[in-house]
């Protein structure tokens, strides 16, 4: 242990070391990296046991400290489910409680990685462009405070704490689902630590490392229901257990400090160059996809994503979106077919045993369309190609945000962005759309100033309130 540095972290309770800091400790990280990690630890050994850190509540904190940090992760597949239990993590830390504690974790020499799944609205960056928002008031907060709120902030904070310390600085993994997720996240954190300490950026630009990431796992919202069925099937009593879907995917650009790292790939993890065109496939085919489905599902009343699946209007729909407008934008990563893909992505999203609400995957729509749906939509349009399907996706999210369904009913509209969303929504709907493309850190500015889409976009929507979304699924 090197002097100066706090060691009542280094060894967890368990007495096992951690070489992990994991930053928002959600079921999507707990379900897919913790996984791949234990499973790394199991074939090739290393001390990468993780200490996760909550940035909000206590609550997975709470629940997971009586079973000393162990939970069931439970792959649900369409014939049956199949439990496993974790043991990877080590410790957990709730920020808000004790951000000292936080820091002082991701400053041990043996952490060498920073792993985040944050969403994307916790990067506090403006998601038409991907750069620091300066103005977010954590970054505000932040500037003016060595215990940081934000995940930016702890990062800047710690690598600071680690350079004065003498210690190399620790990778910064991106586990969210944005594109060039490792060069924005790195961009972020430059752009923070130059309004800090000009110096400190310096010494990340040239010393750290913060590689891209393709994540993939379709991990649900664990409901109450959920945790009674597995109790009654397995005997134990879960507080906090993760159900996954059998599927998973990581891909990852091999750059680490000093290449330390768990042996990835020993467990299926895709060790890469370059993650973009993987970024590009899942990002427009799978959560494009998701989003487009989750705002007119939901409008047209249905549930979940498998419910939407068993649709057949929206079967057909999903099935143009990827062959007509998605994949003809898109350069395939090396050997994939993405035809395949696409017709993977139906099964998938057929898959009874996930009940993944339409509205969880509708949260936050104002941080995920830009990467999701308007790329693709504004390299359509460049290119002269019509892109009808994905137009009616963001009239949904549009009409979704207005917090009206189709029979006037309240829907609960989470987004960084809602009362200001909710605004927007005004009876003439070439009105609206004037206000929604007005929005500069959602729409590109090549969208901002298409005349033809902003007509596209306000037939889309009147149609959408005069015959509903199903409807104009089917009629696209
Ligand atoms: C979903 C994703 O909630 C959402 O927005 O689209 O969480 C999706 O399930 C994952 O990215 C799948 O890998």
């Amino acid at each position: 242990m090197e002097a100066g540095l706090p060691d009542r972290l280094h060894h967890a309770p368990s007495g096992k070391p951690a070489g992990i800091v994991h930053l928002g400790l959600g079921a999507f990280f707990r379900a897919h990296g913790a996984v791949y990690v234990a499973e790394a630890m199991e074939a090739s050994g290393g001390d990468w046991g993780i200490i996760g850190v909550s940035l909000q509540s206590p609550g997975t904190r709470d629940r997971l400290k009586p079973q000393g940090w162990a939970y069931t992760a439970v792959e649900m597949g369409p014939a049956g489910e199949s439990p496993r239990v974790m043991t990877i993590l080590r410790d957990v830390l709730v920020a808000p409680e004790d951000p000292q504690a936080v820091l002082d974790a991701m400053a041990l020499p043996d952490i060498r990685i920073v792993s985040l799944t944050v969403t994307e609205k916790g990067y506090c960056l403006e998601p038409s462009t991907g750069r620091l928002n300066a103005a977010h008031p954590d970054i505000v907060h932040d500037l003016a405070n060595p215990l940081p709120k934000s995940a930016p902030g702890f990062l800047v904070r710690a690598l600071q704490a680690r350079r004065d310390a003498g210690v190399a600085p620790f990778t910064v993994l991106c586990c969210d689902n944005l594109p060039e997720n490792g060069r924005v996240l790195r961009g972020v954190v430059l752009d923070l630590a130059r309004l800090i300490d000009p110096a400190l950026a310096d010494w990340i630009a040239a010393e750290g490392a913060f590689p891209c990431t393709m994540v993939d796992r379709i991990v649900p919202a664990t409901t109450p229901a959920d945790l009674d069925r597995l109790a009654a099937a397995t005997g134990l009593r879960d507080a906090a257990p993760v159900l996954h879907e059998p599927f998973r995917q990581w891909v990852v650009e091999d750059d680490f400090v000093g290449g330390a790292r768990p042996d990835l790939g020993a467990v299926g993890v895709q060790l890469v160059g370059d993650v973009t065109p993987f970024e590009h496939m899942k990002l427009r085919m799978l959560n494009g996809t998701h989003s487009a489905l989750a705002y007119l599902g939901n409008l047209a009343g249905h549930e979940t994503i498998a419910d939407v699946a068993a649709d057949p209007v929206f079967a057909a729909y999903a099935e143009r979106l990827w062959q007509s407008e998605i994949i003809p934008a898109l350069t395939p990563p090396p050997g994939v077919d993405l035809g395949d893909y696409a017709g993977a992505l139906a099964a998938r999203y057929a898959n009874p045993a996930i009940r993944h609400r339409t509205w969880q995957i509708a949260m936050d729509g104002s941080q995920k369309l830009p990467q999701r749906i308007l790329a693709t939509i504004a390299e359509s349009r460049a290119a002269g190609r019509d892109v009808p399907g994905l137009t009616l996706a963001v009239a949904g999210w549009m009409r979704f945000a207005s917090g009206r369904d189709e029979d006037g009913a309240a829907i609960e509209v989470k987004d960084p962005l809602a009362p200001q969303l909710a605004a927007l929504w005004q009876q003439d709907a070439g009105a609206t759309v004037a206000g929604f493309l007005a929005l500069t850190q959602v729409f590109p500015e090549a969208l901002r100033r298409d005349a033809g889409f902003a007509g596209d976009l306000t037939a889309a929507l009147s149609g959408l309130v005069a015959r509903g979304a199903r409807a104009m699924a089917a009629a696209v």
